[in-house]
């Protein structure tokens, strides 16, 4: 019976065109290999401070500059922007004395016209100042003594 054999040739061809369209899916899903990599970051946002020295002061103060206050723990940025006509550097200290960088924040010293970046934690509280220690490597007295810091508070 032609109509018969020519029904049985159809459906085999049928099934096979199945058959392999089910095996390429299955080749296509089991070849490819679906890695989820998963960074979790769980560092909070930096408490910005955004500060400008000049000959001889921060932020355009001559003398003291304004008091900057976080929280113990915070994450700090402090982005400082030359706009002085000598090199000028920012480091958090205890003392303005003498150099005593705590929280390893320190902008060492910058061009005029350049800008310089630190982050940190300020993982301690107290009472402490960002300041210049420069003395241009000539002059007699260093910026800080010229009143060219601020406090840093960090609250507990
Ligand atoms: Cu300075």
């Amino acid at each position: 019976m032609a109509i018969s054999r020519t029904v049985t040739i159809i459906i085999i061809v049928v099934v096979v065109v199945i058959a392999g369209g089910v095996a390429a899916l299955f080749l296509t899903t089991t070849g490819t290999t679906t890695t989820t990599t998963t960074t979790t970051t769980t560092q909070p946002a930096a408490k910005v401070f955004n500060i400008t020295a000049r000959d001889f002061g921060f932020d355009g103060f001559q003398g003291p500059g304004p008091t900057i206050t976080v929280k113990v723990g915070e994450t700090v940025q402090i982005n400082l922007r030359n706009q002085g006509g000598l090199k000028h550097e920012l480091v958090i200290t205890s003392s303005l004395t003498i150099e005593a960088a705590v929280f390893n924040a320190h902008i060492h010293l910058i061009d005029p016209g350049q800008s310089g970046s630190i982050t940190f934690v300020a993982d301690k509280p107290g009472k402490y100042f960002y300041a210049c220690f420069s003395d241009d490597g000539t002059s007699p007295k260093k910026h800080v003594e010229l009143n060219m810091y601020g406090e840093f508070i960090v609250e507990a």
